[in-house]
């Protein structure tokens, strides 16, 4: 029986950050060809498949051929993933932890070394991101009026929202 966990972690890192890794390109919409990853990785098609059904974030997509596959987000590589720019719900949540919260406040949440910074449609989803650093502190961002005073926002093929940043007005920190 294949680690599925670890395979899943290592094509997480080829189709968001490390392409070049196990030799592979993406494409500017990100998409790397199916045939490299299987070589590159040492795995079947079913292998693949299986890591793709089974990811309980749905982080991997197959084009309608299944000829190639992308991450639905967190890239640190530039790529354009063609989302259609959504008015968001009046409130998004971001999962954090207290280490950042002083610079949060300052200069309020970056996208550090992604594309976008990372929001989540609600409480629960927001703790998951942040206790994977620690104790979680979650953060509530009024994205609602963010949009209403033009900022983009864009949802991923797997329900994360993604915008260029959030000043610090508009985040509510707890406490
Ligand atoms: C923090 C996972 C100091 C921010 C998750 C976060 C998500 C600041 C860290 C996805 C800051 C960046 C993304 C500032 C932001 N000062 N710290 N001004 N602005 N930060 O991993 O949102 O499992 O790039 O709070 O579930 O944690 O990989 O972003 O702690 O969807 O599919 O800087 O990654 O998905 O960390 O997570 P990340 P994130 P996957």
């Amino acid at each position: 029986m294949r680690n599925y966990t670890k395979a899943s972690k290592f094509l997480s890192l080829v189709l968001r950050h490390q392409p070049e890794k196990i030799g592979v390109t993406l494409d500017c919409h990100g998409w790397a060809e199916v045939p490299k990853i299987l070589l590159g990785m040492n795995l079947t098609m079913e292998d693949l498949e299986h890591i793709v059904d089974t990811d309980e974030k749905r982080r991997y997509s197959f084009n309608e051929d299944k000829t190639k596959i992308r991450a639905n987000q967190g890239h640190s590589i530039p790529v354009d993933l063609e989302l259609e720019s959504k008015e968001p719900p009046e409130f998004l949540y971001h999962g954090t932890v207290g280490q950042f919260l002083g610079s949060i406040q300052r200069e309020g949440l970056q996208r550090r070394s992604r594309q976008y910074v990372h929001l989540s449609p609600d409480v629960e989803t927001a703790e998951k991101v942040g206790s994977r650093r620690g104790k979680p502190v979650i953060l509530q961002i009024a994205a609602g009026k963010m949009h209403q005073d033009g900022y983009t926002f864009y949802v991923s093929e797997n329900g994360v929202w993604l915008t260029g940043e959030v000043p610090p007005l508009y985040i509510k920190f707890p406490g």
